[in-house]
């Protein structure tokens, strides 16, 4: 009995401690924006970064996708990939909260797509909760499109062990 109580816990060890995607439909895979909900972004078939579809936008609105909170010591990474084809400026939000979140600006300097990794805004404490980007308007001349694809946030439960996981070391300099 003993040991196959062992085993219980060595399996369920294993199936925690494993890396997961916390985001639904990170990529749009599924041809429909569900279960991000937005102002004005839909998904089209234009160009994706990877598969057949991407998320567009005209205008500054917002894409967000809500998920379980998440206590940010377990977040090893935030990642996406974005294109705008103006050089332009587009921000995004962590929200911790309904209305309680983290708001920074990105500088697009190029048209092609890029990808950026948010892991170093995450706040030291808290749960994580939901991540929303904006697009943008004005910049040159051109109509104000923004494409979004691949956005990724990975929750790993082994790392809470680990005294180097990134929140605790941001812990140290706040
Ligand atoms: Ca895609
Ligand atoms: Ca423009």
């Amino acid at each position: 009995m003993r040991y196959i109580l062992i085993l219980l816990f060595l399996a369920a060890s294993a199936a925690l401690s494993a890396p997961v995607e916390l985001l639904a439909n990170p990529g749009f895979e599924d041809g429909v924006l569900t279960p991000w909900t937005t102002s004005n972004w839909t998904v089209v078939t234009t160009d994706p970064h990877s598969g057949t579809y991407c998320a567009f936008d005209e205008g500054n609105y917002w894409i967000k996708q809500e998920f379980t909170p998440s206590d940010v010591k377990n977040i090893v990474s935030v990642t996406f990939w974005y294109r705008q084809p103006e050089a332009a400026i587009f921000a995004f939000d962590f929200l911790y909260g309904p209305s309680d979140y983290d708001e920074e600006i990105v500088y697009v300097t190029g048209p092609n797509w890029t990808e950026y990794d948010l892991t170093y805004f995450l706040r030291s404490t808290g749960n994580l909760q939901a991540i929303r980007f904006y697009g943008y308007s004005g910049a040159g001349p051109d109509p104000d499109y923004s494409y979004l694809d691949d956005v990724s946030i990975i929750y790993d439960e082994s790392v809470s062990l680990q005294p180097s996981t990134f929140g605790s070391i941001k812990a140290m300099f706040d």
